[in-house]
């Protein structure tokens, strides 16, 4: 059942079905045969999330048209694409249509990973981020816009889940304070749990 967290901020638990969980943890495996990297932050710390990018490079704290070998990035799926649209239009029960998300992050939690409580504010439009989960469960924390403290909710996103942050809560401050080891369904993936983010970048082509 749809859960309003914050205004703009829904979670849709269980949205995909196991065959779909299992088809999209395909596709990002196909994605990361081109090799996911450990991004490096500005003060020298290494995140402990693996990362794969579709349609722009997310660097931290911008994003490149390029990786860093120079080569393309391969564009967000128009397959992708749709799914955004539909996970959209669930969470908030309205059409769009016209959303049209041009960035996928795909990020990789290993038993240890974690991400630390931060805001996603390198995209240029404020269009609503949508959030799939897959494979091993993990504690989200969302927090508020004003600052990386309280007020926030601890929520535990699951293999299949859906979250969409948009309006008011599309600059909270939030993190992923640690994965739970062998909770998954079988969806394929052997261990961990993959995060995809769909974007809407601003930035053009
Ligand atoms: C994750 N990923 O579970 C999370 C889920 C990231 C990231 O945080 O940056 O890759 S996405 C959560 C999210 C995205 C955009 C806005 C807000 C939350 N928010 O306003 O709370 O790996
Ligand atoms: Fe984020």
């Amino acid at each position: 059942a749809r859960a309003e967290i914050a205004p703009g901020a829904v979670h849709v638990p269980d949205w995909l079905g196991l065959a779909e969980q299992r088809d999209l943890v395909r596709a990002c495996r196909e994605w990361a045969r081109a090799g996911m990297r450990s991004p490096t932050l500005p003060g020298g710390g290494v995140m402990s999330v693996r990362t794969v990018c579709l349609g722009w490079q997310w660097i931290p704290y911008r994003y490149s048209r390029t990786r860093e070998d120079g080569s393309p990035v391969p564009p967000v799926p128009d397959w992708l694409a749709d799914l955004g649209r539909r996970a959209l239009a669930d969470a908030y029960q309205q059409p769009a249509d016209d959303y049209a998300p041009d960035v996928a992050l795909v990020n990789y939690y290993d038993d240890t990973a974690k991400m630390g409580m931060h805001q996603d504010k390198d995209e240029r439009s404020r269009e609503p981020v949508v959030s799939l989960s897959l494979g091993d469960e993990c504690t989200f924390r969302f927090g508020n816009p004003d600052s990386r403290g309280k007020p926030y909710r601890d929520i535990t996103l699951c293999s299949g889940d859906l979250f969409v942050f948009g309006g008011p809560s599309r600059l909270a401050h939030h993190g992923v304070l640690r994965t739970r080891p062998g909770t998954a369904p079988d969806t394929g993936l052997r261990a961990g749990r993959l995060n995809i983010t769909l974007r809407v970048s601003g930035l053009g082509r």
